[in-house]
């Protein structure tokens, strides 16, 4: 492996509950101690003890790395999880799609939209003209990967975060998983909220208005979680799937 970027994917899981992930796009050198990182998440996870968990690492050529910057980061306040909600369907009404079609897809989010009622490992992806499902597997949903800070951003978006008191790998890695797939012009907005119960905070992230952080969007010690992307209409689905999961991006501080 002679390439200098490597793709390092982690997943760990009991039976057909996902436990934990992690994706990063890193130099050689950095690989062991993001690897360790990665072990020690999987095996002390707040979702419970994993079974089996997978590492996978494939070189990816530098050549092939574009650089672009993170969305704007913003932070709305609300005063408990069903505020916040109304503010995140208010926030992707905004860019306009249609309010029945934000609810039924939260609803299902908020319902565990695994076909076991449950978290899933991956993101669902709907449809703002029909509001189905998109996804070709629906427990797995659609992972996106081959994201991560650029080598040279990493001091100046900390310092950034630090400000803002938000300094941390979670915050982080959502940032920049957010801002990859506001990319792409198919993608409306994400909606996220954790599966992990002691994490409540979550985003809508759009092009348009940046990734903005909503602090409460779930109930306390509720285990289900996950990522809705809005798919406009026309594109193609199967070419937009293979860019989540294949394009790799290195992210700098936002650009104002
Ligand atoms: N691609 C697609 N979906 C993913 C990915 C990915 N790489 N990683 C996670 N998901 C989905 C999956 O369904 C998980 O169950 C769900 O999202 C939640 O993942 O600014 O911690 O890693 O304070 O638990 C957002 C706010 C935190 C951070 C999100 O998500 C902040 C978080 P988690
Ligand atoms: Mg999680």
């Amino acid at each position: 492996m002679k390439s200098e970027l490597y793709s390092l994917r982690m997943r760990a899981s009991r039976g057909e509950k996902h436990i934990s992930g992690a994706e990063r796009l890193l130099e050689y050198s950095l690989l062991e101690d993001a690897t360790s990182v990665m072990l020690k998440r999987a095996l002390n996870h707040v979702r419970g003890k994993a079974e089996k968990i997978c590492f996978k690492l494939q070189p990816v050529p530098s050549r092939q790395v574009s650089k672009r910057n993170l969305l704007n980061l913003t932070t709305f306040e609300v005063a408990d999880w069903p505020q916040g909600r109304a503010l995140a369907a208010q926030l992707i009404g905004n860019l306009g799609v249609k309010s029945s079609i934000v609810q039924e897809a939260m609803a299902q989010l908020a319902g565990g939209p695994s076909p076991a009622g449950e978290a899933m490992r991956g993101a669902m992806l709907v449809s703002t003209e029909t509001g189905q499902r998109l996804e070709p597997d629906k427990t797995r949903g659609v992972r996106v990967s081959r994201m991560d800070l650029d080598k040279d951003a990493g001091q100046r978006v900390e310092a950034l975060l630090t400000d803002m008191g938000l300094n941390n790998p979670r915050v982080i890695e959502a940032w920049t998983l957010a801002s990859k797939v506001a990319l792409y012009p198919q993608v409306v907005a994400a909606l996220c909220w954790s599966d992990d119960p002691d994490y409540i905070t979550g985003y809508v992230a759009s092009a348009q208005n940046g990734n903005q952080r909503v602090i409460r969007l779930k109930e306390a010690g509720s285990e289900i979680g996950g990522r809705i992307f809005f798919v406009r209409p026309g594109g193609d689905l199967n070419d937009l799937i293979s860019h989540l999961q294949y394009e790799p991006v290195l992210f700098d501080a936002p650009s104002h």
